[in-house]
């Protein structure tokens, strides 16, 4: 009879994202009888330094396919991790990792072993009979701010607009759950603005759930409709800007220049847009202000503007290049997204890292999301105070649902960030 703790069987199967692309679920037993489950999801608009997500190619699901990655769990991991005390994550990341033996788990995947590491944190959990968050941390109950992505352009839409992300974050509020009602408010309100002025068609929504409206180019107006939807609910005290302008995916490499509403700009241009648009609106955080490799120009913003500045495809989660940005003092907060790094021991090493250089973290989806929910567990896992996971449809309220449930077990123990959401405590 196997103990209490031993992986039994590990079997990986190939799923569907919220998109309809292939990505890949990872069942982990514990002594024949505890599952854990995971769900991997994938970017769209993707850093070039992430680890490797491996694909089939070919004419199946349009090269999309993710059998090999599930043949090198089932033929490869699987006897490997078989045995062990689900309870070692760090050892069986580390052994996946030499497994694997590549810089960027270009052999096995990314996707392969996130699957794998997920499952077996899931199965831990599960055969301790904790819920995921308590099992990352005995201490979790900081519920994050939502980073609500109520207009969307860049990649992830089919607008106009050249930033990807323009968010409304409830700061305000007294607890989480109230955190969502006021933000779903925001939504519906800001559905008819929008509708009434850019037409019936801003009503079709992007990759996650954000209005999408037609002719709309400048993000000031894409912030104009957002607050006059708060102030017509009263809510200008409760509520701050944010955005992801992903801006490695307006940038001409050979120019060195970026293409914004319609026009090739400086990079000093687009800094000095910036400054003016925390002069003129409640903006508290942007995202991936200036292309991926632009270390100095994430530097100088971070000393200069005053607000949170996060490093997403600057970081890609990766503890080395937090390192180095640690070093310049670049951004000042970290986009955590487990699978651009490939486990989850090496993406808790990269919040650890930035949470000792008083760096903030949030908690991040991807474009490409399932209806698995471990993401909301590790927002509260690691008290990390902000978590973005989209606006709406099932692949993102999931996660919601899943910090309402999380709210409710906590009860008293429960502390929303609120307005301390770049550093909780
Ligand atoms: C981002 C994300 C999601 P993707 O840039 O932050 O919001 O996009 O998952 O496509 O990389
Ligand atoms: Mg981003």
């Amino acid at each position: 009879m196997a103990n209490k703790f031993e992986i039994t069987a590990v079997k990986g199967r190939e799923i569907l994202d919220c998109r309809s692309y292939p990505t890949l679920q990872v069942d982990v037993w514990v002594n024949d009888a505890v599952l854990g489950r995971a769900n991997v999801p994938c970017g769209r608009s993707t850093g070039t330094n992430e680890a490797y997500e491996l694909r089939d190619g070919g004419k199946r699901y349009s090269g999309f396919g993710v059998r090999k990655a599930v043949d090198n769990i089932n033929r490869i991991i699987a006897p490997e991790v078989v045995g062990e005390d689900v309870r070692n994550q760090r050892k069986l990341d580390q052994l996946m990792i030499e497994l694997d033996g590549t810089e960027n788990k270009a052999k096995l995947g990314a996707n392969a072993i996130l699957g794998v590491s997920l499952a077996i944190a899931q199965a831990a959990a599960s055969s301790l009979g904790i819920s995921l968050y308590k099992y990352i941390d005995v201490n979790a109950h900081i519920l994050p701010v939502p980073v609500l992505d109520l207009i969307e352009g860049g990649k992830l839409a089919a607008s106009e607009l050249d930033f990807q992300e323009h968010q409304v974050i409830p700061v305000g509020a007294k607890s989480f759950s109230e955190a969502i009602r006021m933000g779903m408010e925001v939504y519906y309100e800001l559905g008819n603005i929008l509708a009434e002025k850019w037409g019936k068609h801003s009503l079709n929504v992007g990759v996650e759930g954000g209005y999408t409206p037609p002719g709309m180019k400048d993000p000031r107006e894409a912030f104009d409709a957002e607050l006059l939807a708060i102030q017509k609910l009263g809510y200008e005290d409760e509520f701050v800007l944010s955005l992801d302008c992903a801006a490695s995916h307006f940038y001409i490499r050979e120019t060195g220049k970026y293409v914004f509403m319609g026009k090739e700009i400086t990079r000093k241009e687009l800094m000095d847009f910036y400054k003016e648009l925390v002069s003129s609106y409640p903006l508290q955080s942007i995202e991936d202000p200036l292309q991926e490799e632009d270390f100095d120009g994430f530097a100088e913003l971070a000393r200069t503007l005053n607000i949170q500045i996060i490093g997403d495809d600057l970081f890609v989660t990766n503890i080395n290049r937090l390192r180095k940005g640690v070093e310049k003092g670049a951004a000042n907060a970290l986009l955590f997204k487990v699978n651009q790094i490939g486990s989850l021991s090496e993406a808790l090493d990269a919040a650890q890292f930035a949470f000792r250089n008083s760096y903030g973290v949030q908690v991040s989806e991807r474009s490409g999301q399932t209806e698995d929910t471990w993401l909301a567990d590790l927002a509260v896992g690691l008290n990390a105070g902000q978590i973005k996971t989209g606006v709406a449809r099932s692949e993102r309220t999931s996660k919601y649902n899943r910090l309402l449930q999380i709210e409710e077990e906590l009860g008293s123990a429960a502390k929303y960030a609120g307005r301390e959401f770049r550093q909780p405590f």
